[in-house]
């Protein structure tokens, strides 16, 4: 932290999102389903050699997952159309791999237009994981007919389904069923994905959403969504380090799990700065995939709202994976604690109470001359921001009576990058002088602050560092 200058104050703050980013950033939670041949065989990574004949879920019921998805309270679904064993849950015209060839409704099933159809009936965005690595098919590693195959694949899909929100390309990358490894035409996939659907965002291996470094749930304390642009390349290290020459990318020894990507010092050195915000890609269960014997290892409700506060509230997107059954239904388990998470999101963020109090700010009027009313509103419509180079901000509420407060959000017009570097939150007690309850870095999309139930009239927001000027969107105050 600390003031190094406007001029680099200028530079950090122009890395800006897309507005396919910021679309894909107000989603907020998604839910991940990983569904295929690994369901029946019982593994996590096939090996391409499965026989079609093992796909055969009975009971596939595409509406009970997108309805528990959407009661869960997320906004997206992104489905494993195909993984690492190549297999695909829609008749692909490419590969003979497919549900096309398996029990499932005869072999005249397609997953993949259930599902679509399903999202777009209980109004959930749907999105495709396409798997690069493919066990199974005679071309990979064979270069350009491998990528004429994988481009292809991808042309069905974003041609056949509807809008597809996110295209999701995991960087898990090895040898084919050749015993080759394939050297990826990313700026070919890419090329075709925004040519055919423009508002779609690539994730992962791709260069609008980047993966947070981990499949544990785990959240950086500071989640930054200005990085280098070097971090692009960091899903292909991982990938490449495994088998060739990576002196070329390695020259910038900069890897997605390192701790600081986005300090204001971590950043001065970088030459090329992108906004990549971070997604948090966790499972309910042990597995991506469903195993019978991890029944009883479902994450409970009490887990999943700490996985959406530290995900949701600390300026990354949740992806959830709940990974369907043989018989090609969510388990009744993931189901409950589904449920029990979106009563909790829709039971706490219900009424702002900032909305009954009055509010005080410094500065008295912010940059486009308004008051801090303007936060009430969660859009970037309205909004409440300091003069450029001025980087600190106050705002005060005061209840009529005593509230008891659980949580506090936080939001910058993330149009304006992100600037929040350092906040405090304090509330004054009955009796008793100013107390801080919560020092902070980062704000971003969103920042939720648990307020652990105090008991105040008088709440207080210290924005104390930012980059040029501190710009929110938003503040809500959440309790009783
Ligand atoms: C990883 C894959 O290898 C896992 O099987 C899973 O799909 C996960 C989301 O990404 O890279």
């Amino acid at each position: 932290m600390g003031y190094s200058g406007m001029e680099e104050d200028m530079r950090l703050v122009q890395a800006t999102p897309s507005k396919r980013q910021v679309a894909y950033q107000q989603m907020e939670f998604l839910c991940f389903v990983h569904f295929g041949m690994n369901t029946f065989s019982g593994n996590e990574w096939g090996t391409g050699k499965e026989e079609e004949s093992l796909f055969h879920p009975a009971k596939l019921d595409a509406r009970q997952w997108v309805a528990a998805v959407k009661d869960a309270g997320a906004r997206g679904l992104l489905l494993t159309c195909k993984h690492h064993d190549g297999f695909c849950l829609w008749p692909s015209a490419y590969t003979e791999h497919s549900v096309k060839n398996s029990p499932y409704r005869d072999g005249k099933g397609d997953v993949v237009k259930e599902v679509a159809d399903a999202c777009r009936e209980y109004g959930v965005k749907f999105g495709v994981y396409l798997s690069p690595w493919d066990r199974n098919s005679e071309y990979y590693g064979m270069g350009k007919a491998y990528d004429d195959y994988y481009v292809n694949q991808l042309t069905e899909l974003l041609t056949g389904y509807g809008d597809v929100f996110s295209v999701w390309m995991d960087g898990a990358c090895g040898e084919g069923a050749n015993g080759k490894v394939q050297r990826y035409d990313w700026e070919r996939y890419f090329e075709v994905i925004r040519r055919l659907q423009p508002d779609t965002v690539i994730s992962i291996c791709g260069p609008d959403v980047r993966w947070c470094g981990n499949e544990a749930g785990i959240v950086r304390p500071s989640e930054w969504s200005v990085v280098s642009a070097d971090m692009k390349d960091a899903g292909l290290i991982a990938q490449l380090s495994q088998q060739e020459d990576t002196s070329e990318f390695r020259e910038r020894p900069i890897d997605c799990t390192m701790q600081d990507i986005g300090s204001r010092q971590a950043l001065r050195k970088e030459p090329r700065l992108i906004y990549y915000p971070a997604e948090t890609d966790v499972s309910i269960r042990p597995g991506w995939f469903y195993h019978e014997e991890e029944d009883d290892k479902v994450r409970s409700v009490e887990n999943l709202k700490e996985l959406y506060l530290k995900a949701v509230g600390g300026n990354t997107s949740l992806l959830l994976n709940i990974p369907p059954d043989r018989n090609g239904l969510f388990h009744e388990r993931d189901v409950e604690s589904l449920k029990g998470l979106g009563e909790f999101i829709r039971g706490t963020f219900l009424k702002n109470l900032a909305q009954e109090a009055k509010v005080a700010a410094t500065p008295v009027k912010g940059r486009d001359g308004n008051g801090p009313e303007a936060l009430l509103t969660d859009s970037y419509e309205s909004g409440f921001g300091n003069v450029d180079g001025e980087r600190e901000l106050t705002l005060e509420w005061i209840w009529d009576e005593e509230k008891e407060l659980d949580y506090l959000i936080l939001k910058e017009d993330i149009r304006f990058s992100q600037r929040v570097e350092s906040f405090s939150v304090s509330y004054v007690p009955e009796s008793g002088a100013e107390t801080v309850c919560y020092d902070g870095t980062v704000i971003g999309y969103k920042k939720i602050v648990p307020l652990d139930g105090i008991k105040t009239r008088k709440l207080i927001v210290r924005i104390t560092d930012a980059r040029v000027a501190p710009i929110l969107s938003y503040v809500g105050v959440y309790g009783k």
